[in-house]
């Protein structure tokens, strides 16, 4: 498999959590997002959407989106699972999924701060601290939730014993809440989680600073 994504976008860090926790061997193609990469022909013609990641699996299948892909990943491979074996767990980790893909990563995606920037027509024209204050407002407000869905369901990781997707979701939205100098104090449990994580041998692998592109 090839996965095509950038060392330090969330998305990418997630799809690479997933594939190490399955076991999966993949090579990558690092796209620069900081040049634009993403929306070269060539890879358009992968991924019309032009974000990252998207994986071409040994089938010559491109699969685009990362919930999607893991989704994918947990249907063809489903050892170890990613999801609980009963429907009302798997919803729980699902929707601890959706709380940072849908409603926190979006808005700090690097289009979305290009806008608050000022850079796209949008011109809200916020300085660094101004992206920050914005990245941070969503990411607050995700985790305080978080942190309490986390406190009911919780036996190490996000869900139960075992790390789960709700894992493979945290742990970047984690590293990419520091680059926004978000205050993590309120959010024991979840720090507790990435401490577990920073020994696990599938999260080390797939740390952004660990990978080829890396700069
Ligand atoms: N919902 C998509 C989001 C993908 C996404 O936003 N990727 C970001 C990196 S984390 C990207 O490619 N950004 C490039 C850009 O905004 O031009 C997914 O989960 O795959």
């Amino acid at each position: 498999m090839i996965l095509h994504g950038y060392w330090r976008s969330g998305t990418s860090y997630r799809t690479r959590i997933a594939l190490n926790l399955k076991g999966l061997e993949y090579q990558q193609e690092a796209l620069d997002l900081r040049t634009g990469a993403q929306k070269s022909d060539a890879y358009l013609r992968l991924n019309p959407q032009g974000l990252v990641p998207a994986l071409e699996t040994d089938d010559g299948l491109v699969l685009t989106q990362s919930p999607a892909i893991l989704e994918w990943l947990e249907e063809t491979h489903p050892e170890p699972p990613l999801l609980p074996s009963d429907a009302a767990g798997r919803a729980q980790v699902r929707a601890m999924a959706a709380v940072i893909g849908c409603d926190i990563h979006p808005l700090n995606n690097l289009r979305v701060l290009k806008a608050v920037r000022g850079l796209n027509p949008d011109q809200m024209g916020a300085d660094q601290a101004g992206v920050d204050a914005w990245a941070g407002r969503w990411i607050i407000d995700g985790f305080t939730a978080l942190e309490t869905l986390v406190a009911r369901h919780s036996e190490g990781w996000c869900f139960g014993a075992v790390p789960t997707l709700a894992d493979c979701y945290l742990i970047p939205q984690l590293y990419s809440a520091r680059r926004f100098h978000v205050d993590l104090a309120a959010f024991p449990r979840l720090l507790e989680i990435e401490s577990r994580a920073e020994a696990h041998p599938a999260f080390i692998a797939a740390l952004p600073e660990n990978q080829p592109d890396a700069d």
